[in-house]
């Protein structure tokens, strides 16, 4: 349930990195998974670096239950400062 003082949603942007993406079905099973979380505003999982964005509300979501849904999708990976 919403809270009647909360104003405003606080978005950050967290940035995970995974060295486990082997084919690009990779990328859309932990776009779903982070995707799922109440709280996740967008996942975007670029193949390529294994760089994973995801804004988020950290009130709602904290970036260790982002690290929790990859590996819940089978995938380690760490929170990364860019
Ligand atoms: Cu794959």
């Amino acid at each position: 349930m919403r809270t009647m003082n909360r104003v405003k949603e606080e978005t950050m942007k967290t940035i995970l990195r995974s060295r486990e993406l082997n084919c690009p079905s990779c990328v859309a099973k932990i776009e779903k998974s982070l995707g799922r979380l109440d709280g996740v505003e967008r996942a975007k999982v670029h193949f390529n670096s294994g760089k994973i964005e995801v804004e988020h509300d950290p009130a709602l979501v904290s970036m260790e239950a982002l690290v929790q849904a990859v590996r819940d999708a089978g995938y380690a990976s760490k929170v990364s400062p860019f």
